[in-house]
């Protein structure tokens, strides 16, 4: 027998804490496109407009640019990103092709209600090496949406717009209710944004694509409002542990 006297307070029945849902659902988006030999790369939450938008062929005129959908600092010249995609600029700038990016984050733009918040987070990737083409565009898109939602999800690719791809597509899922929901943007790189970053789009092409976290996380486990994901409210959250 111990001749010291135990000094432990008694137990007491604690509640463990979990990872949020919202990095949950980064952390495996990511992980499977590093299986897939992309890298991962992170950059500031503060921009230029240069970086933000003039490398990514985003027009002066651009609706995207008014105060109205973007955060300006007091410089008027940076702004709070309103997408990663200035990360994979810095990195195409910064290397040679063949190079794959993966990068997350936070993201900004003055929005506010029930699908959209002031601050979300995106995923996004690139692939630029010779010869890449919208079929390994849409064998990828096809292997990451199997990869969350399972091999029986019905995909569709529509065509869209956007400055920096050409041609551009939005994909939807079909939900069980037999509704078609976007769930990400994508396309081949515009050779102008290459251009920009040193890279000869006569020798080079590009896929990139955009996913929105909370809105995989609430296509994933069917949530209908947004704002429930930073309400810090535990009965909620505890459904993610
Ligand atoms: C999207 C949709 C389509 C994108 C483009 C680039 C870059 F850096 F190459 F210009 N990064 N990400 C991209 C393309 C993002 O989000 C909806």
């Amino acid at each position: 027998m111990s001749t010291f006297k135990d000094i432990h307070p008694p137990e007491v029945a604690t509640e463990l804490g979990a990872y949020h849902p919202i990095n949950q659902v980064k952390d495996y988006l990511v992980n499977l496109l590093k299986d897939l030999n992309f890298n991962e790369l992170t950059g500031p939450e503060i921009e230029s407009e240069e970086y933000n938008f003039d490398m990514l062929n985003i027009k002066k005129s651009h609706p995207a640019r008014q105060m109205h959908d973007t955060f300006y600092l007091q410089d008027k010249s940076s702004v709070l990103r309103t997408h990663t995609s200035p990360v994979q600029i810095r990195g195409m700038l910064q290397s040679n092709p063949p190079l794959a990016f993966v990068s997350p984050g936070k993201v900004y733009r003055k929005d506010d209600d029930s699908t959209h918040l002031p601050m979300f987070h995106q995923v996004e990737g690139i692939y630029v090496d010779k010869g890449v083409n919208f079929a390994q565009l849409k064998d990828l898109i096809h292997s990451i949406i199997y990869s969350i939602f399972g091999k029986n999800i019905e995909i569709r690719f529509r065509p869209s717009y956007f400055p920096f791809t050409e041609p551009s597509a939005e994909v939807d899922i079909l939900s069980d209710d037999g509704k078609w929901l976007e769930i990400l943007g994508c396309g081949i790189v515009n050779p102008i944004v290459l251009e920009n970053c040193n890279i000869d789009s006569n020798i080079y092409s590009g896929l990139a694509f955009g996913l929105g976290v909370e809105r995989i996380a609430m296509l994933k486990f069917g949530v209908n409002d947004i704002r429930d994901f930073y309400k810090s409210n535990l009965d909620f959250l505890s459904q993610f542990k």
